[in-house]
């Protein structure tokens, strides 16, 4: 995932630091040295997430924070303040004024990537939010129940705590006392198979238990349908780096170290509560735009139109952050043999099925269209034409490898689907992506269907 960062601090070898951490990993980095410098760096290059020093002369970090979380057109972009280690009194005057995240200096490259890139989620999801509302005005839904547009959406839920250490989960009930609805488990082998049973918001695991492998708990978290999507935050002790390197490999969303700061632990555990509020609005605004706005009563799927003005918004918001829309073309192979051989009405129940398959192997930020009869377009916000390619074979894979079960006495159906990918370019249309897609598509089935081909941009 790349982002745009800004880093703002008035001590340019601080700066330049934090600018080569960032740049390895591929981030975007901005630069600024001074509060007014950065609002005006804010304003004009709308970065996606801002690190902020604390002290500054004149206009200090928390008089800068402020600013951005008062106007309404940077409000929703994550700010970490960066602060002195042993200034605790900083991070509540940071919360005050509206800080997202810490980091304490000197900044470790290992809080820096995870706290930047779990932030860079939040804000992906809020962004694709807020596109998908922009369509839906512009399609002149006024009834469209309007989500809230607002920034914060409460950070409550409920949530589960892993730890053996009953004194431990203690001092976490008192701290996440108004947060939200507690949940405490002691370890056991079976603690991820407990945590599928209830919809939990958030999971918080020790990796230090005695009699519990807590990487094996998050490992196995990440694996289950159920919790997946389940934001995880692990605490570990600290200097435990090896431990922390590898739960975040697993997709663990963050994590705190021992002891345990209650301000941090807070700011932490709302901000994935936060992010898990607004993967949730995303779903049910899918599902709500898409009842509103489908003419295709076969699929559920939006329609080509609400497709192409959705394009066009996220087209133009890829062109000016600089990033990747890619799209799968994708129709079913021979299906009018399945038509002429069992007749339309299972020619529709594999249709609808292809759709609900689809669903399941997109992200929520995706969105899925029927475009003609047999034809389906994916559009994946911020995706790199490689992940395009690896998600299309996923979804080949899982079309060819699983017949389809239509209630036939002669058993499941097997399909296969073909799919062209193509990355968006600079001021392309929705229609000459699609064109480009389409061409790829066709090239597929020119080699034999059952095939996934990438756009060749150059020919
Ligand atoms: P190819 O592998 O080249 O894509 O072959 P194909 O048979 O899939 O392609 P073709 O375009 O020749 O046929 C598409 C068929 O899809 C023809 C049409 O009757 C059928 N079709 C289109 N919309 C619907 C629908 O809503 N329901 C059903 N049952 N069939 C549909
Ligand atoms: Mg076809």
């Amino acid at each position: 995932m790349t982002a745009r960062v800004l880093v703002v601090d008035d001590v340019p070898p601080n700066v330049k630091l934090l600018e080569a951490k960032l740049t390895s990993e591929y981030f975007d980095v901005l630069t600024a040295f001074s509060g007014p410098e950065a609002l005006e760096v804010i304003s004009r290059e709308h970065p996606d997430i801002v690190l902020l020093d604390v002290m500054m002369p004149g206009m200090d970090g928390f008089e800068v924070c402020r600013r951005i979380k008062a106007d309404k057109v940077t409000a929703h972009i994550p700010v970490v303040m960066v602060t002195a280690l042993d200034q605790p009194s900083d991070r509540v005057a940071g919360l005050d004024a509206g800080a997202d995240d810490f980091l304490t200096k000197p900044v470790q490259d290992l809080a820096l990537f995870a706290r930047v890139r779990s932030l860079v989620r939040l804000k992906v999801m809020m962004d694709e939010l807020r596109n998908r509302e922009a369509t839906g005005v512009n399609m002149g839904w006024d009834n469209v129940p309007s989500t809230e547009l607002e920034i914060n959406l409460p950070a409550d839920g409920s949530i589960l705590i892993v730890d053996e250490q009953e004194r431990v989960m203690e001092r976490i009930a008192r701290a996440l006392d108004d947060v939200g609805e507690l949940t405490f488990m002691s370890g056991g082998d079976d603690v991820a198979e407990r945590a599928r049973e209830k919809n939990f918001d958030l999971i918080i695991v020790s990796l230090t238990m005695r009699n519990t492998d807590g990487l094996r708990v998050c490992s196995k978290l990440r694996s289950f349908e159920e919790t997946r999507h389940v934001p995880i935050l692990v605490m570990v002790d600290d200097g435990n780096t090896k431990l922390l390197v590898r739960a975040l490999e697993m997709g663990v969303n963050d994590y705190v170290v021992r002891p345990v700061d209650r301000m941090e632990f807070l700011a932490r555990v709302k901000t994935q509560l936060r992010r898990k509020r607004y993967a949730d609005k995303l779903w049910e605004n899918f599902h709500m735009s898409m009842q509103l706005a489908t003419t295709d009563a076969v699929t559920g799927l939006y329609n080509r139109h609400y497709l192409t003005s959705h394009m066009e918004t996220q087209i133009q918001s890829a062109d000016r952050k600089g990033k990747t829309l890619s799209v799968l073309m994708m129709d079913i192979d021979h299906f009018k043999r399945v038509n002429d051989t069992q007749g339309h009405a299972v020619g529709d129940r594999v249709l609808k099925e292809f759709a609900m398959r689809i669903g399941k192997n997109i992200r929520g930020v995706d969105l899925a269209a029927r475009y003609g009869g047999e034809e389906f377009v994916v559009m994946m916000p911020e995706t790199p034409v490689d992940w395009a390619l690896m998600i299309a074979e996923r979804l080949r894979e899982e079309i060819a490898d699983n017949p389809f079960d239509v209630g036939l006495k002669d058993g499941p159906l097997n399909i296969t689907v073909s799919i062209g990918v193509a990355a968006s370019q600079a001021d392309e249309t929705p229609s000459q992506l699609l064109e480009v897609a389409d061409k790829a598509l066709y090239a597929a089935k020119e080699g034999g269907r059952n095939k996934v081909v990438v756009a060749d941009r150059d020919g």
